[in-house]
């Protein structure tokens, strides 16, 4: 359960982080400063353990997870050639493009009906065949035979697109998409706000202060939304801090992230993997924990630090747990985006294989919807670690 926080001081062996510690345990607020410091600290425990406890004074032991299933209706995008991190865009007549018919996207939708599925993730390319009709049909479709499944759909990217070739405003593109059954959007296309970054890794996608303007759209519209950072390709600490600092600017005026989600770049088959030279797994174990850590310590004013295991691995998830995170992205259907980028993690999780990871790491597990309001307990007490065999 949540309670008092307790600064765990003699956990802490750099000076540096003992004093951020000491400044979190007053009540006050970290600056970019402190986070940069936090990135550059060889003292990863210290620093999870601080992030363990402002997690813990929240969420005590509890861990949340959804159960989700992933519909990419278009891989066409006509960023394809400017994003250079991503592996899943086709142009319209490149090998593998492909868009869904109303009728493949129920096919899929369908197979919700007899699981546990609870909200559909649904994200695409920008497609200039996909406008807002075909989002709307969809959406009412879905709707109609899936009633109970929530719809988390549609980057500010996306949104931003279909305003451009709809010629409508964002404001008139969320009203309609959620009239016709949007729920929440889902915090993807962030990337980092950096222009110098986004010049090099994005350099025609919608700008920071783009991205932060429909999100605030949504927020004032009722519409809440999740929020990333994409980290680990060629961005500075300063650059991950300034992000963070807009996210939590924005979360100030408006109150409406649900969670954050930083999200590790992954560098197989895209032009930015290439560039650099690499291959596999690009960050680190450490770099990981950190993001997630640093996340939850200087994003005070948001609830919920998810750990998306299909990008870090369901291990260092569980390790997550005792970093600050309190929800893991959930037993997710056919994740596409990471598996076209080298992901080689399953593109899905069982539930069983879900409570073993959370219970393993000594947490409590509790399904919850997609505004984290928990609908599902289970009985078992936790173990506080993995058996013997
Ligand atoms: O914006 C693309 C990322 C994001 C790569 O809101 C890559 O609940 C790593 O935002 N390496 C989309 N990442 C996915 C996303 C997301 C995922 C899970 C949950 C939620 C949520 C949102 O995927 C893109 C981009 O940042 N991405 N290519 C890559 N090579
Ligand atoms: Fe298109 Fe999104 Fe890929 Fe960029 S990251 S090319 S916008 S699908």
């Amino acid at each position: 359960m949540p309670g008092a926080l307790t600064i765990p001081i003699e956990r802490i062996t750099d000076p540096v982080v003992r004093r951020i510690a000491e400044k979190v345990g007053k009540g006050e607020r970290l600056t970019q400063a402190d986070g940069v410091a936090m990135f550059e600290s060889r003292d990863l425990t210290g620093i999870g353990a601080l992030a363990d406890a402002v997690n813990r004074a929240k969420h005590g032991d509890v861990v949340t997870f959804a159960s989700n299933q992933h519909i990419n209706p278009t891989n066409i995008c006509t960023l394809r050639t400017t994003c250079v991190f991503c592996g899943y865009a086709r142009l319209p007549k490149e090998d593998g493009a492909y868009r869904y018919t109303l009728d493949q996207i129920m096919a899929e939708a369908r197979q919700a009906k007899d699981s546990m599925t609870r909200e559909f993730h649904i994200v695409g390319g920008l497609d200039m065949q996909a406008g807002l009709e075909y989002y709307t049909n969809m959406f009412r479709a879905i709707k109609a035979e899936l009633p109970h499944v929530h719809i988390k759909a549609l980057t500010a990217v996306e949104i931003a697109h279909i305003a451009r070739i709809e010629k409508k405003s964002w404001e008139e593109v969320l009203t309609a998409l959620r009239e016709a059954g949007l729920d929440t959007m889902p915090g993807g296309g962030a990337e980092t706000f950096s222009a110098a970054v986004r010049e090099e890794i994005a350099r025609k996608k919608l700008g920071a202060g783009d991205y932060v303007g429909v999100h605030r759209t949504a927020h004032k519209l009722g519409i809440r939304t999740n929020t990333t950072m994409l980290y680990g390709h060629v961005e500075t600490y300063a650059d991950r801090m300034e992000h963070l600092q807009m996210l939590r600017d924005l979360q100030d005026e408006t109150g409406g992230f649900l969670a954050y989600i930083p999200l590790a770049y992954h560098p197989d088959d895209n032009e930015l993997g290439k560039k650099l030279g690499r291959t596999g797994i690009a960050t680190s174990g450490t770099d990981d924990l950190k993001n997630l850590a640093i996340g939850r310590l200087f994003l005070d004013n948001v609830e919920h630090i998810k750990s998306h295991w299909i990008m870090v691995s369901p291990f260092l998830s569980q390790i997550a747990l005792h970093y600050g995170v309190n929800d893991l992205e959930g037993t997710v259907v056919r994740e596409k985006i990471y598996h076209a980028v080298g992901a080689q993690t399953p593109q899905g999780m069982t539930l069983e294989a879900l409570l073993k990871l959370i219970r393993g790491a000594g947490k409590i597990p509790k399904e919850r919807d997609s505004f984290y309001k928990v609908v599902r307990e289970f009985d078992e007490t936790p173990t506080t670690g993995d058996k013997a065999a």
